[in-house]
């Protein structure tokens, strides 16, 4: 009977055709699948936290109102994605649970400081810019839920890196001292955006699996030539230079070459010593107490209009 289940669930696989929650599935796909889908989810929501700082300090009106529809579409994106994981059987409770005592873990890249305005337009250029790289295949992903759910996220995260983007090229052509904020913030960012992708091919524990399962469609490294290839030309039209002396393009691989990337920083990181992590973490926790109250009112608002139901059926 299981080794039918696998047959079919391997056929699927080779047919390129989408795994459903009502599918077989063996554990092991199931387990990966929550795991991603969770830090993803996480990082999204994490995620609001470094941008959300400016909210209240955004130089403009406009400006404002874009971060702020920026920072709700992540929460959203957040919501697609524990919709996502909850198909897989697992309670987005416990998944929350899991991020506040450190049994999960979320992007690296939202453990650093934002601390200046510029810093909101690279986040928008490269860290959205290295999201989108490595999302759009995962519209392709062989579990269904989780790739219908980056197809809109692909789209919102489109119109954040334009935006990051512009903020930039403004920057840029503005005063000596706008463009030197503008040049900070991608020096500090450029970095931590390529560790976005995850450790070197070599070092990666799970894309092998994850690939032979369709899951992921490129390795960490592949999305990372990508990604530089993409963001070199974007730096030359906003006129800003890239922290890397060794960055150049190979004719002959028809790539650039980038410099050797700090993995001690990474894994220290990832492991939570990253210059944010504990700030971060205290954040959302305390958020998710001192909301605790909202979502008890919603429960209880449903569970009275369930039994108000139950009388008027009665
Ligand atoms: N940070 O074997 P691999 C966003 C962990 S975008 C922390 O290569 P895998 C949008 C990895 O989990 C950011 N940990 O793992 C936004 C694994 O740990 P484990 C989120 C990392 O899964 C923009 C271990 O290292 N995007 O939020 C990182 O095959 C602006 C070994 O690594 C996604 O999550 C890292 N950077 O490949 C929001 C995309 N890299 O669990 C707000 C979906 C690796 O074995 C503002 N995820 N690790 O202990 C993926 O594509 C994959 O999970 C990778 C990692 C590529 C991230």
């Amino acid at each position: 009977m299981s080794a039918d289940l696998q047959t079919q669930f391997d056929a699927l696989i080779d047919a390129d055709e989408r795994i459903e929650p009502r599918d077989w599935m063996p554990d092991a796909y199931r387990k990966t699948l929550i795991r991603q889908i969770a830090q993803h989810a996480h990082s999204e929501i994490i995620g609001m936290q470094p941008e959300g700082n400016w909210i209240t300090r955004a130089p403009s009106l406009k400006r404002k109102a874009i971060l702020m529809a920026k920072v709700q579409d992540e929460a959203g994106h957040g919501l697609y994605l524990y919709g996502a994981a909850e198909t897989l059987g697992v309670d987005r409770a416990e998944l929350l649970d899991l991020l506040h005592t450190r049994k999960q873990k979320y992007s690296s890249i939202f453990n650093y400081p934002t601390i200046s305005w510029a810093d909101v337009g690279a986040i928008g250029w490269l860290v959205d810019g290295a999201a989108i790289t490595n999302q759009v295949p995962l519209c392709r992903c062989s579990y269904g839920p989780y790739a219908r759910a980056m197809i809109r996220i692909c789209k919102e995260e489109s119109f954040h890196q334009r935006q990051g983007f512009e903020i930039l090229l403004t920057l840029s052509n503005g005063t000596p001292a706008q463009r030197g904020l503008a040049q900070d913030a991608v020096n500090r960012w450029w970095w931590p955006s390529l560790m976005m992708f995850g450790p070197p091919d070599a070092d990666s524990p799970n894309s092998a699996q994850s690939m032979a399962w369709g899951i992921k469609r490129f390795s960490n490294d592949e999305l990372r030539q990508k990604f530089v290839d993409m963001t070199v030309p974007q730096a030359g039209v906003l006129g800003l230079t890239l922290p890397d002396p060794e960055l150049r393009f190979d004719e002959e691989t028809g790539h650039h070459h980038f410099g050797e990337i700090d993995w001690t920083e990474f894994y220290q990181v990832v492991k939570g010593n990253g210059p944010c992590n504990e700030q971060r973490l205290r954040h959302r926790v305390r958020a998710h107490e001192e909301g605790a109250w909202v979502g008890e009112a919603a429960a209880a608002y449903a569970a009275k209009q369930a039994s108000r139901e139950g009388v008027a059926v009665a």
